[in-house]
């Protein structure tokens, strides 16, 4: 079989997979709304500025319903974050491993969540069984490296600091060793959300992913395990574009579709690690009815955004009200990306129709 022949039946059985046809993602709108229909429970609230997890314990997929519930606090508080460094072999598709770097074996690595004005003792751990040196650049902090400069760690080493966040922002954080762009793409990369002083607006639900791209030496869907290749990161062609580490992670047919209810608003908080590719991010189906472009939180934010572009190395955090049942299908509106590198995580919407909105001729 030719590359191109390969290339081909990768793709169709991606796209099938993930069931994002046209006529297939109709068909599951139709199957999610028609059933009967329980209230969608609500995620448990994780206390504390520190959560994450994933979806089984032997994946580095990040359970994007595990995220710090919101800051109610106001008075400054101190938050003690341990970070280590875990090689994982996971699967991006089934029956396609790639070995991982991650912090605290999840990726995007769990969100640090604190208020302006807090105190942050962040400590980075990397255990004598690795091979490389790691460390942590966060975009929160003023000084040399955002933290890289004094982090640093070998094997078998662990190194503390701390600092003020002065200013509100979502913001990417992530390894700053001198390789770093090879280490986000294998996914040393999350989240750090400083709310400002008066918190943000309250919503039903929140979500949390990470989209970088991969660079293998194998094709895409290529059984076994799939290399790191130098080459193309360097030529900024990636092999897969994912959300938190795996392909189409978030839909029926993989680890299930987030889910919410009809008449609720949800927010979705983005960390876009790349390295190299910008995230066009758009909710298929619905629109960012609050958007807060790069992570600004200090700003007002922006009203019915169809699409944001996510630079590598920022952030973005929307709203969206669903006013009807459906899918809303998060994806880089940069279609390729979609359909032939693993592009994808869905929102089921459970509800009843709503015909004076939305009238699907059924
Ligand atoms: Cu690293």
């Amino acid at each position: 079989m030719s590359d191109s022949n390969t290339f081909t039946t990768n793709r169709r059985k991606f796209v099938q997979m993930a069931g994002l046809g046209l006529a297939a993602s109709g068909a599951t709108a139709l199957a999610s709304t028609a059933k009967a229909h329980a209230a969608v429970p609500k995620p448990p609230v994780v206390e504390g500025s520190f959560a994450g997890a994933t979806i089984t314990p032997d994946l580095v997929v990040a359970d994007p319903t595990v995220l710090p519930a919101p800051v109610t606090w106001n008075s400054p508080r101190t938050h003690n974050i341990e970070l280590v460094s875990k090689r994982v072999v996971s699967e991006i598709l089934p029956g396609v491993t790639h070995s991982f770097m991650t912090f605290n074996g999840q990726v995007p690595a769990p969100m640090i969540r604190a208020r302006q004005g807090d105190t942050l003792n962040i400590t980075v751990t990397n255990p004598a069984e690795n091979e490389a040196s790691h460390s942590i650049d966060l975009h929160a902090v003023y000084g040399t490296g955002g933290g890289g400069a004094f982090t640093e760690v070998a094997p078998g080493e662990s190194k503390s600091f701390s600092f003020k966040a002065l200013f509100p922002g979502a913001f990417i954080y992530h390894c700053g060793v001198s390789n770093m762009d090879e280490h986000i793409s294998r996914g040393m990369f999350g989240m750090i959300v400083i709310e400002p002083e008066e918190g943000l607006p309250e919503v039903d639900r929140e979500f949390y992913l990470g989209q970088h791209e991969l660079y293998t030496k194998e094709g895409f869907g290529q059984p076994g395990e799939a290399t790191f290749s130098g080459r193309d990161m360097a030529a900024e062609n990636p092999t897969y574009v994912m959300f938190n580490g795996a392909v189409a992670p978030f839909v029926a047919s993989r680890f299930g579709t987030m889910k919410a209810e009809v008449g609720e608003t949800v927010r979705v908080f983005l960390v876009s690690g790349g390295p190299n590719k910008t995230s066009s991010f758009h909710p298929v189906g619905n629109i960012w009815s609050r958007a807060w472009p790069q992570g600004g939180l200090a700003n007002a934010p922006l009203q019915y955004i169809q699409t944001w572009p996510v630079s590598p190395g920022s952030a973005f955090v929307g709203d969206m009200k669903l006013p009807v049942p459906g899918l809303v299908t998060l994806v880089d509106h940069a279609l390729s990306r979609v359909t032939a590198k693993g592009n994808a995580a869905q929102i089921e919407v459970i509800g009843d129709e709503q015909p004076e909105i939305l009238d699907t001729g059924k």
